[in-house]
């Protein structure tokens, strides 16, 4: 096969990632727990050709500069693997926008995986999709995996990878508050808070301990543990970050009134919890019966969209 198409949703993190022990392998310092979506996806085809470069293209514009130089990264690897020296048409589509602050990066580099290790002829299994998705972007090694996964955050390339894990069927409510494109990316973010916060110990510590809690509280499909170590943890990953120094602040006065708004809902008995990642907008997890009344309460600090669990990254039609 010289040309392969995939699909991969993004994912959102109920214990979260924030920092790295080796960026060039990218390698967390702790491990994550998440869930993919079924909503918003990334398509890619990747298509070796007889060109003496690489092309990238994304929503029907070819890139330049950075976006494409990720992209070439990330084939030399593919290229590693299989031993080929061949150039490659990478042409991707992103459902949804890329201002709705989901992680494109984790569907995007987990579509390409799929779609370049086929392309050049690689039959990965799961584990080895998720650590050369790992490489493209730390986040997408999760995106590889269907409905919930643990990456384990390992000591090496082999050991870092994520699989499958049981979990409490759920809803994830995504309230855009802010359109807006994020000050500090997370790649600058982590790497500052690692070097300047007088917290990281303690937040990579406890980040693993919370970890082996959730995935227990996962497994046994407790959602009340389990949503009060997502809030907690979010708390914790935005207190670190804005320790860092200059501090970084990504939530914004709505995404506070809006984590009020879901306490408020747990106090009228309907249990909801939030996360955060990178910028101002708010996930709300809710059991499905609870989903449309958390939804109708998010709706007034911005727009909202309710996703379930999805699949991991897998070969379509091209
Ligand atoms: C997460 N985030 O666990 C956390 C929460 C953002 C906040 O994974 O540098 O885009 O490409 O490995 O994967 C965002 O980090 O960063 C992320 P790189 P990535 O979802």
């Amino acid at each position: 096969m010289t040309e392969a198409t995939a699909r991969a949703y993004p994912n959102i993190a109920l214990v979260k990632y924030w920092g790295k022990r080796d960026e060039a392998l990218m390698l967390p310092v702790a491990g994550s727990l998440s869930m993919t979506l079924d909503d918003l996806p990334t398509t890619t085809t990747v298509s070796l050709t007889d060109s003496n470069a690489d092309a990238f293209s994304l929503n029907g514009e070819a890139q330049s500069g950075s976006g494409l130089t990720k992209v070439v990264r990330f084939l030399d690897l593919v290229r590693d693997m299989a031993g080929s020296p061949t150039k490659a048409q990478v042409v991707s589509t992103n459902e949804g926008p890329t201002a709705a602050g989901l992680a494109s990066s984790a569907s995007g580099f987990a579509a390409l995986a799929l779609a370049a290790s086929k392309a050049y002829g690689l039959d990965l299994d799961l584990p080895a999709l998720s650590r050369l998705a790992r490489r493209g972007s730390g986040s997408a090694s999760r995106s590889v995996i269907d409905r919930f996964a643990i990456w384990h955050a390992g000591t090496d390339d082999a050991s870092s990878f994520a699989e499958q894990i049981d979990a409490p069927d759920m809803r994830m409510i995504v309230l855009t508050v802010s359109g807006q494109k994020k000050e500090v990316s997370s790649r600058d973010g982590m790497r500052r808070t690692a070097e300047t916060s007088p917290f990281w110990e303690g937040w990579v510590s406890s980040t693993e301990t919370l970890l082996a809690e959730a995935a227990d509280a996962a497994r046994a499909h407790d959602f009340t543990k389990l949503g009060e170590l997502t809030e907690l943890h979010a708390m914790r990953m935005h207190a670190v970050i804005m320790s860092a120094a200059p501090s970084i602040r990504y939530l914004a006065p709505a995404s506070f009134a809006a984590f009020d708004a879901l306490k408020e809902l747990r106090q009228q008995g309907i249990e909801t919890y939030g996360t955060a990642d990178a910028g101002p907008n708010i996930v709300a997890i809710a059991r499905p019966d609870d989903a449309a009344a958390v939804a109708e309460r998010l709706s007034e600090f911005g727009s909202t969209l309710t996703v379930g669990p999805g699949r991991g990254a897998h070969l379509v039609e091209g």
